[in-house]
């Protein structure tokens, strides 16, 4: 009986000592999600807003450094200082980066406003294969097309000069990213997507569809969720998170901000996307309310000293108390029914090396290089409490337990690499458990 209690507490308070103290650090131990913001590359020398982006998030946007006007200023004279910066910074410090965006209505510079036609699709094409080519293996996501569908009842896309090319665009645009950089996934991203019965979600979800079952290539869908903090965070925002993964793709929330920051709108965002195992992460659009695209509304997580509010502890609290991501989740089998044997890997196997990377105070980065195969299936264990952060290179997944993953081929080589946050465990080291080919 004593025994049995003093095993009871030991759980509990080895629990609570674990609980994350930071948004992308909980977001990480929720099957690998992250928790990101919009970077403006102008702030990177406040340190005030330095020392917030690299304690809380493992993602970063560029607000508005990889935009057409920014990247393309004059036809073919490419211009990333502003964007490698904002990469850099982010990269060495095992953040992800989400590429924002490729091809836009808005901020286009002003040589291709003027343009339409086949000279207008093939410099948007140029551009799109230039930039995606220029951060090949340095963006995780990118947003290849944004807010290409008119609000309203319509349901119609938006017009502009692009869409005056042809309807067929934004697939075009997608094929071109995909060849530029077969390792990105490629996202659509918009807003005013966020009610399921909206006309404008129905449209985008029918050109999902639509592109799944003819192979465009897109492998995520953005809903930036700016929200006014009342009826515009609607009732059925879970069914659409979890109808858009249900067409086979990833779902993130790219842009979200809500009007005074309510905590009860950011937890139940927070609990909407934990509760969908592919909606894998949040991005919030800048970090402090005097970063904000609309300062005047207070709608981000920190004040404008940098100090966190109670929406910060909302979604904290929601991240920490959300359980892992089951989409791997073993199959529930039938009491009395015997397991299913088990399939031995296809093909046969191959060796898979760790190169031990950087290490921070609370974070290390590991790379593994297979050989002996060009398609494989690498099991790498983590030891609880550390848990993945961040990963590259390869196509990953969890068990139910977050502590073991799977990582794929993905076409971008033959060495993967992740991010590990130490959760208090500084010495462990990951394990690779098998290799496989195929
Ligand atoms: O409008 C909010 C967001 C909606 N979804 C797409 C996002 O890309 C968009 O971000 C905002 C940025 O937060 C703003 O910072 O996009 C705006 C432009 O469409 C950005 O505003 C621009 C101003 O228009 C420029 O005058 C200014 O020079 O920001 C620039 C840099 O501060």
């Amino acid at each position: 009986m004593s025994l049995l209690l003093a095993t009871g507490t030991a759980v509990v308070v080895s629990t609570s000592a674990q609980a994350a103290t930071t948004l992308g650090a909980s977001a990480a131990e929720r099957g690998g999600r992250f928790f990101g913001t919009a970077v403006a590359a102008g702030k990177l020398s406040d340190s005030a807003y330095t020392t917030i982006l690299n304690r809380e998030f493992n993602q970063v946007t560029p607000e508005n450094e990889m935009k057409i006007d920014a990247t393309e200023p004059n036809q073919n004279q490419f211009s990333y200082g502003n964007a490698d910066r904002i990469v850099q910074h982010a990269r060495s410090r095992g953040m992800q980066v989400r590429g924002h965006t490729l091809a836009w209505h808005s901020q286009q510079p002003g040589w291709m406003q003027s343009m339409s036609g086949t000279a207008l699709r093939n410099a948007m094409l140029n551009h799109v294969t230039q930039v995606a080519t220029h951060f090949r293996g340095q963006v995780t996501w990118w947003d290849v097309v944004n807010e290409a569908f008119a609000d309203g009842s319509s349901g119609a896309r938006r017009d502009s000069n692009l869409q005056r090319t042809g309807n067929d665009w934004i697939e075009a645009a997608f094929r071109a990213a995909r060849a530029a950089d077969p390792g990105a996934k490629l996202c659509y991203n918009d807003y005013n997507t966020d009610n399921w019965t909206d006309a404008k979600t129905q449209a985008v979800y029918r050109m999902v569809q639509d592109f799944k079952n003819r192979g465009v290539p897109i492998d995520c869908v953005g809903l930036q969720s700016h929200f006014t903090g009342g009826s515009n965070y609607p009732s059925n925002y879970r069914t659409t998170l979890s109808s858009f993964a249900a067409l086979g793709v990833d779902v993130h929330i790219t842009e979200l901000d809500i009007r005074n920051a309510p905590s009860d709108a950011y937890r139940n965002v927070t609990n909407d996307c934990l509760a969908v195992p592919r909606c894998t992460g949040i991005t919030v659009w800048g970090i402090r309310d005097s970063d904000s695209w609309r300062s005047g509304e207070s709608p981000l997580l920190f004040n404008s000293s940098g100090g966190k509010k109670a929406a910060y502890d909302a979604v904290l609290a929601a991240l920490n108390s959300g359980t892992p991501n089951p989409t791997t989740a073993p199959p529930t089998t039938t009491p009395g029914t015997p397991p299913p044997t088990t399939t031995p890997p296809p093909g046969g196997s191959c060796t898979a090396s760790v190169t031990p990377g950087t290490v921070w105070g609370d974070r290390y980065n590991t790379s593994v290089t297979v050989s002996g195969a060009s398609t494989w299936s690498v099991v790498v264990a983590i030891t609880s409490p550390q848990r993945v952060s961040t990963t590259w290179s390869g196509s990953f997944s969890w068990d139910s337990s977050g502590s073991v993953m799977t990582v794929r081929s993905n076409g971008s080589g033959n060495t993967f690499g992740f991010t590990t946050m130490m959760n208090g465990n500084s010495s462990a080291r990951p394990q690779i458990r098998s290799c496989s080919t195929g």
